[in-house]
């Protein structure tokens, strides 16, 4: 018999957000439960059909970075918070498919009020809860389904009821309320074991397919690495000590008296938002200034950017402004900054994205344009432009050439170009300036007419206008 080995069309093939090691295989130890289950939940995706409708919550834990592997809508939730992050998505996007996956401590220490309030609401969402009786990624200290006398690090002579509770038993906790759909407890210890857990996450995504309401699958599942056992045991192990706690089986299904309906289209945008918000609807006709055409390279009408350097050279205001003058001319935007906590010299950079079509995700991990003002930043970012990218960077400030052949690189010496303007802090807007001449992105003159729209202050709106016109004009005495 021939056996074909493949890998699901749900997962990406190489996991190019994992920054270190083999980008090939997952971070999880020999023997850890969650490999399994990932696995399990995409084989249902994709023979749903629902790939490019299902939204994964990320908990905090060890499959904190499931968004590496899952070729799906990703949103990593703060601890605990996965099922309220659920709400909200689902909510706003009710034809979307919600798993909320979630370890032990996430759901039912951190996150117990989340939890609970959701099904209680009868969100229809699928819960994922991984129960592995510990917490796995701070290194295995107790966590609410702890059992009683077993040592972690915190509780080194055993669980004492007296002192640290009973075990909860999540599903039946949640089988107390009324609205849940479906709520089952499986195990991944043998061949029938993690077969029945396979139809269980199965039925649960079915069920939300049907829209029928909440549905929980916890899943007990081995953590080698926290039990200090070796992975066969740990499978024994479960048997023989959680299965007696946490008794298996279907708790609730009434998926049958639920009558099958169409998941719900996406609520309309509320008429008249955009003129609230001052700016036209994205996708109506743009304002641009005359004679400006559009780039003709898609990459560089629709650009992911990435702007980076140290805090203070204005490295956020300028991806703010990229963002708000695409949104002044009906473009899709988002703008997502990320700094250190210092407050002047540490690093930060941003991402942003100006699209004709709806924003997936704000992250921009290879960008079409890069803008680099120290050299760190340059180095740190310049693998990630794709071939053909552009490259500006402030030649005032990074004396080293950039490695690469395959991108178009431009130099421009912004922070000399302000103060030659009397203001080293323009820099980032002689920049603005040099980028949209060269790329075509908008005009100069959008932008000098849009400045207010991301400067508050009236009084710098001059010395920033002069700046952006003589990044402009550098440009053009380069041709
Ligand atoms: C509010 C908050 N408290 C504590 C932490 C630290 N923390 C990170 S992961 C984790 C344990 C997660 O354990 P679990 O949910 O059981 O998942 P596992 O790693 O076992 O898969 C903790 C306590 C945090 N990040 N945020
Ligand atoms: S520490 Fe435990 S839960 Fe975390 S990856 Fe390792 S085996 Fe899995």
């Amino acid at each position: 018999m021939k056996v074909k080995l493949e890998k699901s069309k749900a997962f990406y093939d190489v996991y190019e957000r994992k920054p270190t090691g083999d980008k090939t295989v997952v971070h999880y130890c020999p023997g850890c439960g969650h490999g399994n289950i990932h696995k399990m939940i995409t084989e249902a995706i994709v023979d749903l059909g629902v790939q490019d409708r299902t939204i994964f919550v990320s908990p905090v834990g060890c499959s904190v970075f499931a968004y590496y592997y899952f070729d799906l809508g990703n949103i990593q939730a703060a601890h605990g918070r996965a099922p309220a992050v659920g709400t909200g998505v689902k909510r706003v996007h009710p034809d979307s498919i919600v798993i909320s996956y979630q370890g032990d401590g996430d759901l039912a220490a951190i996150g117990t009020a989340e939890i609970v309030h959701a099904a209680n609401r009868g969100e229809k969402m699928t819960v994922i809860f991984v129960n592995n009786a510990i917490y796995g990624m701070t290194g295995g200290q107790m966590a609410p389904t702890t059992l009683e006398g077993q040592r972690t690090t915190t509780s080194p002579y055993g669980r004492s009821p007296a002192n640290e509770g009973y075990p909860v038993r999540v599903a039946e906790l949640i089988n107390a309320l009324q609205a849940p759909v479906y709520i089952e407890r499986t195990a991944l210890t043998d061949a029938k074991s993690i077969n029945k857990t396979r139809q269980a996450i199965r039925k649960a995504l079915q069920y939300q397919v049907e829209n029928k309401g909440f549905s929980l699958v916890e899943v007990l599942s081995a953590c080698p690495t926290g039990w200090g056992i070796h992975p066969v045991q740990a499978r024994q192990w479960i048997k023989e000590n959680m299965e007696p706690v946490f008794p298996l089986g279907c708790l609730r299904d009434r998926g049958a008296e639920i009558p099958a309906s169409p998941l719900e289209p996406r609520p309309f945008v509320a008429e008249g938002l955009h003129e609230l918000l001052d700016h036209p609807a994205p996708g109506a006709e743009e304002e641009r200034a005359a004679g400006a055409p559009r780039p003709a390279d898609p990459f560089l009408g629709s650009p992911r950017v990435k702007v980076a350097g140290f805090g203070g050279q204005g490295v956020l205001l300028l991806g703010l402004g990229l963002a708000s003058v695409g949104m002044k001319l009906g473009r899709h935007v988002s703008w997502l900054p990320s700094y250190g906590p210092e407050m002047r010299g540490g690093t930060a950079n941003c991402s942003v994205r100006i699209s004709d079509e709806f924003i997936g995700a704000p992250i921009v991990n290879q960008s079409d344009i890069l803008v680099a003002f120290n050299r760190p930043s340059l180095e740190k970012f310049e693998p990630d432009l794709r071939p053909g990218g552009m490259l500006f960077y402030d030649s005032s400030l990074i004396d080293v050439s950039p490695q690469r052949s395959d991108i178009v690189t431009v130099a421009v010496p912004a922070t000399k170009l302000a103060d030659e303007l009397g203001n080293t802090k323009a820099a980032n807007m002689v920049m603005f300036g040099a980028i949209v001449e060269r790329t075509g992105l908008f005009a100069v003159a959008d932008v000098v007419r849009n400045l207010g729209s991301f400067i508050k202050l009236k009084k710098l709106i001059p010395l920033n206008e002069q700046a952006v016109e003589r990044g402009g004009a550098y440009i053009r005495s380069l041709a």
